[in-house]
């Protein structure tokens, strides 16, 4: 493990309070966003849609790095440029998720395992040839009423640091992402206790399995009530809940933690990172910055409708939400 090439890669992701773009949907996830919008499902129009948001002028400068898929981190725009080359022109630097997607856990029913540690050795290789300098993994939690139960955190969390260790040992910074999913009707106090629990959990894990936690970037859930929860939470609940549960969870030693968005609106996602800046000014002790996939996109997606006389529109929403997100990581965001 090259310590130094994972700190700087660290420093300059986030650097001049940039976040990360998610664009890392598996096949599932974006023809579902798309069937959603109406655009067909297929390879090409995939291959046009990620083509629209890597070549958004000036996105440099609110964003430090993009997570691709495996598809797209092989696809080329329109006159036949690597889309690797294009980020990389632009500065901005490639992430790559390697994750293989969830699959119901065996003995743990209404829990998932995240599959994709067979091989990954030699995918981070590859990966790293064309040009990936970071990775994604990711874990899914749900809240419900037996779940999430010690035996699959424990296996999930697991998965997480023999993949994280992989990473180090390429020279790839990871990124740790177990995911309490917003669905259900759970209070944000319950919120808190699993999110609490799983950090705690994934720290000790991350001990066990010899991770060097200052190489490292959490990408965790923002604590807040489930999305059919009776009562609402107001901006100060989550950025308080939050930052409480982060600072009681994860040690200074890590760098850098960027929020999942977890199906908040855009406008919800920007308001909460912005007012934790707002409250916690000076009293954090990493960077706490933004990784968000539907916060930053959905807007440019549902203005795009796979029809190419959008694409100056649908960059320029891209463009604004990824502004308002720096924004939002300095507490600085205005909303309109
Ligand atoms: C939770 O999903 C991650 C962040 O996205 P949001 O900000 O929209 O919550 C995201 O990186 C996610 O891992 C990708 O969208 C891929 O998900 P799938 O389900 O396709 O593996």
């Amino acid at each position: 493990m090259n310590k130094k090439i994972l700190s700087d890669c660290i420093q300059q992701l986030f650097a001049n309070s940039k976040g990360l773009l998610a664009m890392d949907e598996s096949l599932g996830t974006c023809n579902k966003r798309f069937a959603a919008a109406g655009i067909p499902q297929t390879e090409e129009m995939r291959r046009r849609y990620r083509q629209l948001l890597i070549t958004t002028k000036g996105l440099q400068d609110s964003i430090g790095g993009v997570i691709l898929f495996d598809e797209t981190i092989r696809q080329k725009t329109d006159d036949g440029t690597p889309f690797t080359k294009i980020l990389q022109d632009a500065g901005i630097i490639i992430g790559i998720k390697v994750d293989k997607g969830t699959i119901g856990q065996p003995g743990f029913p209404n829990e998932k395992i995240t599959e994709g540690l067979d091989g990954l050795r030699n995918r981070l290789q590859e990966y790293k040839t064309m040009g990936a300098r970071f990775a994604k993994w990711r874990a899914v939690i749900r809240i419900g009423e037996n779940t999430p139960t010690q035996g699959s955190i424990e296996a999930n969390i697991h998965a997480l640091a023999r993949y994280a260790a992989l990473c180090q040992e390429a020279d790839i910074v990871p990124i740790v992402e177990p995911e309490v999913l917003m669905e259900g009707d759970h209070t944000i106090w319950q919120c808190f206790e699993t999110t609490e629990r799983v950090l705690k959990n994934l720290i000790y894990q991350f001990y066990t399995q010899h991770i060097w936690l200052e190489g490292i970037i959490i990408k965790p859930n923002m604590v807040i009530s489930g999305t059919g929860a009776a009562k609402k939470d107001t901006a100060n609940d989550v950025a308080e809940f939050t930052v409480k549960c982060l600072l009681a969870s994860i040690p200074p030693a890590v760098p850098a933690i960027a929020f999942l968005s977890g199906g908040q609106s855009p406008e919800y996602a920007t308001m909460h990172l912005d007012k934790m800046h707002e409250l916690f000014k000076n009293k954090l002790p990493w960077i706490l910055s933004f990784s968000f996939a539907r916060a930053i996109q959905q807007p440019t997606l549902d203005c795009w409708k796979g029809d190419d006389k959008n694409i100056a529109a649908a960059q320029k929403l891209l463009l604004e939400h990824a502004e308002t997100n720096k924004a939002a990581r300095q507490g600085n965001y205005i909303p309109k």
